[in-house]
C-alpha cells in the first residue's frame, strides 16, 4: 500500500480497513496535509472491495488535539472563505458509505472532537477527553461541533460545553451517549472497535450500506419520512442477491456466503 507521512495504515482483521493518525510531536494535530492523507486512505478503503468496515483511531494521548492552531493563526478571513478553507473536511463524512468506527483515546478536542463525532460508532478509552475549546482561542467550531454534539448529547449539554470550553471524560460521554461504549484500557478500546468492525464487515455490504443510510436518514428527516425512506429501502433489499442468499442460508441453517450484490 501506499505511505503516509502522518497516517499508518493497515488491514489487521478480514475486511477491517485501519487508519491510525500518527503526528505524535503535535498531539495529531489536523494540519491540512494530514487531512489530505486521511481523505486519500479513506478513499482507497472505499473502493477496495475487500474492505467492510474502517477503525480511525489516534495515539493513548491524543486522538487529536484539534485544527493546526499554528497553521491556522494568521488566516485572514479572504483566505478562508475564498479559499474555502476546511472544505477537504465536509468530504470526509459525505462521499464515505463504509462504516467508520472512531476510538478514541486522550484528547479529541475541537476539530478532533468534530473528526471523532464524523464516525458511524464512536467508542472510548478510559481517558479519552472530548471537548470544543474553540472559544478560547476566538472562534467556534468549525468542522460540524456545533451540530453534531447537540444531536449528541443536547441542547444543554452542548451550549454549555461550546460556550464554556470545558472538557467532557470519558466516563461523561458514556453517560451522555456521545459514545457507544467506554472500555478499561486503550489497547480494549482500539482491539474492540476492530472486533466491531470485523463482525460488521462479515455481513453483506449492501445491507450494511443500506442500514447506514437509513440511521442516517433519521438525523435528517421527520420521524415519518424516515420511515417512508426506511420501507422504501428495506424493500429495495428484497431485489439484492444477498437477500436471497441470507434468509436462504437461514431456512437451511447454513451460514451464508455473501455474494455483496
Ligand atoms: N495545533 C497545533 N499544535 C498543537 C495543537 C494544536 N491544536 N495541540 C497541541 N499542539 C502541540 C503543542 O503546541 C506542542 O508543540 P511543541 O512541543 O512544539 O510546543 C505539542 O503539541 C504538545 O502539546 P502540549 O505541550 O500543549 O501538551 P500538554 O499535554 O501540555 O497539553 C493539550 C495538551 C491540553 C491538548 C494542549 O496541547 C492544548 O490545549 N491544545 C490545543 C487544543 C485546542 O484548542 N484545540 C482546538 C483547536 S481549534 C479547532 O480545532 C477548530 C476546528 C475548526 C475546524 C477544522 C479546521 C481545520
Amino acid at each position: 500500500g501506499k505511505t503516509y507521512e502522518h497516517l499508518l495504515v493497515s488491514s489487521p482483521k478480514p475486511g477491517v480497513g485501519f487508519i491510525q493518525l500518527n503526528r505524535p510531536k503535535a498531539l495529531n494535530a489536523l494540519c491540512t496535509p494530514l487531512i489530505l492523507e486521511l481523505n486519500s486512505a479513506l478513499r482507497d478503503f472505499q473502493t477496495d472491495k475487500s474492505i467492510g468496515a474502517i477503525v480511525l483511531t489516534g495515539s493513548d494521548r491524543a486522538f487529536a488535539a484539534g485544527a493546526d492552531i499554528k497553521e491556522m493563526k494568521d488566516l485572514t478571513f479572504s483566505a478562508a472563505y475564498g479559499n474555502d478553507f476546511i472544505e477537504s473536511w465536509s468530504d470526509l463524512v459525505t462521499f464515505l458509505k463504509k462504516p467508520l468506527i472512531t476510538a478514541v483515546n486522550g484528547y479529541a478536542l475541537g476539530g478532533g472532537c468534530e473528526l471523532a463525532m464524523m464516525g458511524d460508532i464512536m467508542y472510548a478509552g478510559p481517558k479519552a477527553v472530548f471537548g470544543q475549546p474553540e472559544i478560547k482561542l476566538g472562534v467556534i467550531p468549525g468542522a460540524g461541533g456545533s451540530q453534531r454534539l447537540t444531536k449528541a448529547i443536547g441542547k444543554a449539554r452542548a451550549m454549555e460545553t461550546i460556550l464554556t470550553g470545558d472538557n467532557i471524560s470519558a466516563k461523561q460521554a458514556g453517560e451522555w451517549g456521545l459514545v457507544a461504549k467506554v472500555f478499561e484500557t486503550p489497547e480494549e478500546c482500539t482491539n474492540g472497535a476492530i472486533a466491531t468492525a470485523e463482525k460488521i464487515a462479515s455481513y453483506s455490504q449492501i445491507a450494511v450500506k443500506a442500514a447506514k443510510e437509513a440511521v442516517n436518514k433519521s438525523q435528517d428527516l421527520g420521524i415519518r419520512e424516515g420511515v417512508e425512506f426506511e420501507r422504501r429501502v428495506f424493500h429495495g433489499l428484497f431485489g439484492s442477491k444477498d437477500q436471497k442468499i441470507g434468509m436462504a442460508a437461514f431456512a437451511e441453517k447454513k451460514s451464508p456466503e455473501w455474494s455483496n450484490e
